[in-house]
């Protein structure tokens, strides 16, 4: 998308639903009126409608429910996340985009989104169900200075990020359920998957894959995670539009991630226990190694599962499925 087109969104939204005069868009942007006339065509065409009045210019009466790189931006307050974003009708996996992205030198805080995916991916190779049109599957690559160890604590930093992108757009509050599972009432409403390159001391990039169910209806899932899934429409009672909620959780993550650079994981950590539901509960923890039962005791500063059994022994668990 053009730099100017990413202008007229910032005076649009500025403009914050007033009249613009095709004058100083014009003057603003550096270009023609015809120019500018061109470009409020497109945002027409992606279902932005411009109300257009003799002497008084044009103003935004209302934006599409879409995601592309013109809606998430009308109105993003983030400095670097988001500043890049690669906007797709349909893709296989968004991660596997951004993955590639990020090899070819991609800057912090680029994004890959779509409306669809048809090979959306969780944990393990496990699907991750993605129809067209109804929640967010988005990818976002930071380059965090960090050692590969380290990584674990970004997937709980986002998993706060992402609770509280949707506690301020909704009002309702998440369970998180480590490591990576949001919660409205017990049941997954978004998941999170954070995929690396990585030498062995430091981090090239991480690739954060952003799950997260909007407007689905019950019937909508597929009958196999009928049971284990909602959305947010489910739980709120009503539909709502996804870019905002993209900005809202580009400005959460944004905000947490500098307090982490600057001040490391103590306070992610503080805000992630806030969050979490297991913690001095029973649970069982399907590891590759196998089952295994215990108390959750919390997180270690690494961002490791803290599991007490019945011998009173510690484990510390890098990835598993938790039941409660
Ligand atoms: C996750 O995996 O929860 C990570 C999901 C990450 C998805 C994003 S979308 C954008 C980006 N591009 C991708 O290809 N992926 C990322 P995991 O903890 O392994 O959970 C997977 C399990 O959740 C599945 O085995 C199902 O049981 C269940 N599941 C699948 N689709 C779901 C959905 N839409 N909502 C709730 N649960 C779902």
């Amino acid at each position: 998308q053009s730099d100017t087109r990413k202008k007229l969104l910032e005076l649009f939204a500025e403009a914050n639903g007033e009249f613009l005069s095709g004058q100083k868009i014009s003057e603003q942007l550096g270009c023609s009126r015809a120019a500018v006339w061109k470009h409020i065509e497109e945002l027409r065409k992606e279902g932005f409608e411009l109300e257009a009045v003799r002497r008084l210019g044009y103003r935004i009466v209302s934006t599409p429910d879409k995601v592309t790189a013109n809606e998430i931006q009308l109105g993003l307050k983030t400095e670097t996340l988001g500043h890049m974003i690669h906007f797709f009708e349909e893709v296989d996996s968004t991660q596997r985009i951004a993955a590639k992205l990020a090899y070819e030198g991609a800057p912090e805080g680029t994004l890959v989104v779509a409306e669809e995916q048809k090979a959306g991916r969780g944990r393990l190779d496990r699907k991750w169900f993605s129809p067209q049109g109804t929640g967010i599957w988005m990818s976002l690559i930071l380059r965090p200075p960090i050692p590969p160890q380290q990584a674990p604590q970004l997937t709980l930093l986002v998993a706060v990020a992402v609770s509280q992108a949707i506690q301020e757009v909704t009002g309702l509050v998440p369970d998180i359920k480590w490591p990576n599972d949001i919660l409205l009432h017990g049941k997954k409403c978004a998941g999170i998957l954070t995929e690396l390159q990585a030498d062995p001391d430091r981090v090239r990039s991480v690739i954060i894959g952003i799950g997260m169910n909007v407007n689905q209806t019950s019937t909508q899932f597929p009958e196999d995670i009928r049971a284990i899934a909602t959305s947010l429409a489910i739980e709120k009672g009503e539909r709502m539009k996804r870019a905002p909620l993209i900005q809202e959780i580009l400005l959460q993550l944004e905000r947490l991630y500098k307090q982490y650079l600057e001040h490391g994981f103590r306070p992610i950590k503080l805000l992630w226990e806030g969050y979490a539901v297991s913690i001095g509960k029973p649970v069982t923890a399907r590891t590759l190694d196998g089952v295994m039962r215990g108390i959750a005791r919390g997180i270690t500063d690494d961002g490791l599962l803290i599991l007490e059994d019945e011998q009173n022994q510690l484990h510390y668990i890098h990835s598993a499925d938790i039941q409660l």
